[in-house]
């Protein structure tokens, strides 16, 4: 592909920053706009924390955490320690380093800013050449209902539940009000290519395809959207996609995936392992391309975004 193509990538946090992180070993980061989901977002001791917006920015700036891909990397946490002090054992792991970054948007966001503008500041300021959007600047809460519970914020769902439970139901509370940022549809719409990380179709795309007006971008430019299917052999690749999709009476496989992107993308890239459901997606109207989908190196997330954008290329 030329120097010229501009990718949007649809993305949740760790699994779309893995891709992302070969991605750009691709195509120069300039080219690139990332729309992050903002759902998972969360208030901590006063201060707005926006785990995927930084999950994406901290790996595009190279000072990711590598073990847990999230967070910064050489992080220490003496403040969580203090601040145990005051409000009980802590069970959200922010890092002294992070904390600097949640400081810096909530004061920025306080004095005026939209969360498109401070996001820009911080991925501009950790040198960033790629651009982070957040979906929206509006408030959009996930809310995950699990059997006999009622509805938790995703944090408490994810993190301090460890993603345990039968769901029930996936609450996107505000995104019926919510509006794309600005800078959101034409991105999809401009795009030489749009990608759909191998993100969690529920909590972390999901967001965003439910935002007004996404859908509808998506599917007049379906030809050249891609996406990665993040189920793989049965399970997710990370994270409780495959215990959601259950719940919520999808089949776990790259056929329910597709089923749940029909009329919004034109490719399903699944892995070597589910070749079978092939002829089944190409029923769906969506072109099945067989990949090796796991990334376990950054050189193996290159070399399954070389897959992508030959995809998108032809
Ligand atoms: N994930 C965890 O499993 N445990 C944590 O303590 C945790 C802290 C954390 C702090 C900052 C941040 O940006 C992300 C953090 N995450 C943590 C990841 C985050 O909860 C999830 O990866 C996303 O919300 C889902 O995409």
């Amino acid at each position: 592909m030329g120097n010229r193509v501009t990718i949007t990538t649809l993305a949740g946090g760790v699994g779309a920053a893995k891709f992302i992180r070969g991605l750009v070993r691709r195509i120069p980061q300039k080219n690139l706009t990332v729309i992050v989901n903002t759902g998972d977002d969360e208030y901590f001791y006063g201060l707005h924390v926006s785990p995927d917006l930084d999950t994406v920015t901290y790996t595009l700036a190279g000072v990711v955490n590598p073990t847990t891909g999230w967070g910064r990397a050489h992080e220490t946490f003496h403040a969580l320690e203090a601040l145990g002090q005051f409000y009980g054992k802590p069970w959200f792991n922010l890092g002294d380093r992070d904390l600097a970054t949640h400081l810096y948007r909530t004061e920025r966001l306080r004095s005026g800013l939209s969360l498109v503008e401070v996001t820009r500041e911080i991925a501009q300021k950790l040198g960033v050449k790629a651009r982070v959007l957040p979906m929206s600047n509006d408030r959009v809460h996930t809310h995950v209902k699990l059997r006999g519970r009622p509805p938790l914020p995703f944090q408490q769902y994810f993190v301090k539940g460890g993603a345990r439970g039968a769901v029930e139901a996936i609450e996107l509370r505000g995104v019926e009000a919510a509006r794309p940022a600005q800078g959101v549809l034409e991105a999809i719409t401009e795009a030489t290519g749009v990608i759909l990380a191998p993100s969690n179709p529920f909590v972390s795309l999901g967001p965003i395809l439910a935002l007004n007006g996404v859908r509808e971008a998506l599917s007049t430019v379906r030809s050249r959207v891609v996406a990665i299917s993040p189920i793989v052999g049965g399970k997710s690749v990370k994270g409780p996609a495959d215990a959601m999709m259950r719940g919520l009476g999808h089949e776990v496989s790259p056929r329910g995936v597709a089923r749940l992107y029909q009329n919004l993308i034109g490719v399903l890239i699944l892995d070597q392992v589910d070749r079978h459901y092939a002829d089944s997606i190409e029923q769906l109207g969506i072109k099945p391309v067989i990949a090796d989908t796991i990334m376990a190196t950054p050189a193996k997330a290159a070399r399954l975004a070389d897959v992508v954008l030959a995809a998108i290329d032809g």
